[in-house]
């Protein structure tokens, strides 16, 4: 009996299920890349790069471990284009018995492995993704008969189960979350450095030839600086531990135009495609604060994000899933304005992020949630547009976690399940947490005016025009209080501002 095990580009880890459920060197391991993951949206070029680099060099750790490995290179000319093609090729040639695949990141890939499987009458069986520290069916019993689901009380449940930070059943510190000792804005000091950088070598060098070739998409190629094997990725996460973890805390919601990633990890790649594993880089990030060389603030701030968010959005995903791609809870109509594409907008922040955006096909959180999410939010852009668009730029971005990222916390397009309210702010969020408004050809500090701040008449419009669905919202009571104590004269002021602003929405 001979079987295929199909390895995603995404999977790329020695503990893969999969390989350890074949027998190594008769069975048969399938990679390749494909026409049709390369086109379902118009990914960043540094994305194919790092995904097609690290499958590379996985495959080739594979063979030398003995596996029987067949890998399709990329060819747009050939008739193999999606994973059904590179299946059903390999089944013609070899008599195969059983067809293997770790639980995929994207629903629309398991239910093609699986239409697949029923027309060509293959065994298919599908083995759980234990990268992770919560199971779907885990996530499911959790979820049962809670009529909103909130992240803080998962995370509890999960510091609970995986002991970190954890003194006893209570929380180290005295408290599950440290949150409020986490809003600095960084004032240009201390340093925050650079994550880890890497060279990269003769085959990713070929790869970034391949990709210039044939991919003309969005994104800069230029300065590829990410890690592809493992050894790299944990030389990233050593280096991220010693030099920047200690301020992650304090500015993790801070933006500046100084510094692209400031003390962010930029780990989540390398974790998302199977280089890192979480469990362990929370386990470093635990001796960090345990040898005191971080302080509480920045060891909570950080595993909260992994444990907490990172597995509360994946469940959310395989719980709701089909479905929830097409929710449109506000239905919105306006389609995302064009320069989310060129970058091309005058409003400084946005400028920024999108920038930043196309040169390191990263963004960090903030970035990503209160701006050039915000700005979606409060527009009233179609969910499925903003989607595509994150899920297309962003390095580390797979159906799992972009859409309900996406969709659920920026969006609010699933009426609340994900996000108790929406992250709806003003320009003066942006104003306190950034130095992008010193440079902006817009005021901060108006609304009305020609050169207002395009944020500020929007997040008023925004309220207002939402006020049935929001307004007995209680944690947005503070917000429309606000809002109720402007004349009806200057609220008439934003509704024509906000008009203008939104018919105008190209050249901004
Ligand atoms: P750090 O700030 O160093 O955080 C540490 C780790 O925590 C990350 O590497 C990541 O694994 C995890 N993490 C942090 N926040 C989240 C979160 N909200 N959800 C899941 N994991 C989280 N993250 C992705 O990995 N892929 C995506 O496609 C993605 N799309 C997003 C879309 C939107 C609109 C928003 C608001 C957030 C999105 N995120 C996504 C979450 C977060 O922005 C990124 O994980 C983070 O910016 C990655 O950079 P980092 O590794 O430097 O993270
Ligand atoms: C994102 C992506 C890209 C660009 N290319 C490939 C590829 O050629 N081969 C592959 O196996 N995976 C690729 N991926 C990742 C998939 O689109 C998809 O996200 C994962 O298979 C889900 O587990
Ligand atoms: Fe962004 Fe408004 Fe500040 Fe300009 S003034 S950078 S548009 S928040």
């Amino acid at each position: 009996m001979t079987r295929l095990c199909l390895v995603l580009g995404d999977q790329l880890s020695e503990r893969n299920a999969v390989l350890n459920a074949i027998t190594c060197g008769s069975d048969h391991v399938l990679m390749a890349e494909l026409v049709d993951e390369c086109d379902y949206v118009w990914h960043h070029r540094k994305k194919i790069v790092m995904i097609f680099s690290a499958m590379r060099h996985f495959a080739r750790s594979l063979e030398s471990s003995g596996h029987k490995v067949f890998y399709h290179r990329f060819d747009p000319d050939s008739k193999v284009r999606s994973f059904s093609d590179a299946v059903t090729a390999h089944c013609a040639e070899h008599e195969i018995d059983q067809l293997l695949v770790t639980w995929p990141g994207e629903w629309r890939v398991l239910d093609e492995l699986r239409k697949l499987a029923d027309q060509a009458g293959l065994e298919l069986v599908v083995l759980e993704d234990d990268r992770f520290l919560c199971r779907p069916e885990e996530f499911s019993e959790w979820a049962r008969g809670r009529r909103q689901l909130r992240m803080e009380f998962f995370y509890r449940q999960m510091r609970r189960r995986t002991g970190y930070l954890m003194d006893g059943d209570a929380p180290a510190g005295g408290k599950w979350n440290l949150d409020v000792d986490n809003r600095k804005a960084w004032p240009g000091k201390p340093d925050p450095g650079h994550p880890m950088q890497f060279t990269p070598d003769q085959l990713t060098v070929e790869v970034i030839e391949l990709v210039s070739a044939h991919f003309d998409g969005f994104g800069d190629l230029d300065d590829f600086d990410y890690p592809v094997t493992r050894a790299q990725a944990r030389r990233a996460l050593s280096h991220f531990v010693s030099r920047q973890l200690a301020h992650f805390g304090s500015y993790q919601d801070a933006m500046h135009s100084d510094s692209d990633y400031l003390f962010h990890s930029r780990l989540s790649a390398a974790m998302n495609i199977g280089l890192l594993e979480p469990a362990e880089v929370c386990d470093a990030v635990q001796a960090a604060w345990e040898a005191d060389q971080v302080p509480l603030n920045a060891a909570e701030g950080f595993i909260r994000q992994v444990i907490g968010w990172r597995e509360y959005v994946r469940g959310v995903y395989w719980l709701k899933m089909p479905d929830y791609a097409e929710l449109n809870h506000f239905d919105n109509q306006r389609s995302l304005p064009s320069w989310y594409w060129t970058g091309e907008v005058k409003m400084n922040c946005l400028r920024q992020t999108i920038s930043a955006t196309r040169r390191n096909a990263y963004a960090h959180h903030i970035q990503r949630l209160m701006v050039t999410g915000n700005f979606a939010l409060l527009a009233g852009v179609v969910p499925s547009e903003i989607c595509d668009w994150y899920l297309a730029v962003y390095i580390d971005a797979f159906d799992w976690v972009e859409l309900p990222n996406t969709l659920g916390m920026v969006m609010h397009a699933d009426g609340g399940l994900l996000a108790s309210k929406p992250y709806a702010a003003s320009g003066r969020y942006i104003q306190r947490m950034s130095n992008y408004c010193q440079d902006c050809p817009y005021r901060v500090d108006t609304a009305t005016e020609q050169d207002s701040c395009p944020f500020n008449a929007l997040y008023w419009h925004f309220l207002m025009r939402l006020r049935d669905r929001l307004g007995k919202n209680p944690r947005m009571g503070m917000m429309y209080r606000n809002l109720d104590r402007q004349s009806d004269g200057r609220k008439s002021a934003i509704g024509r501002r906000a008009s203008w602003l939104l018919e105008n929405i190209e050249s901004l």
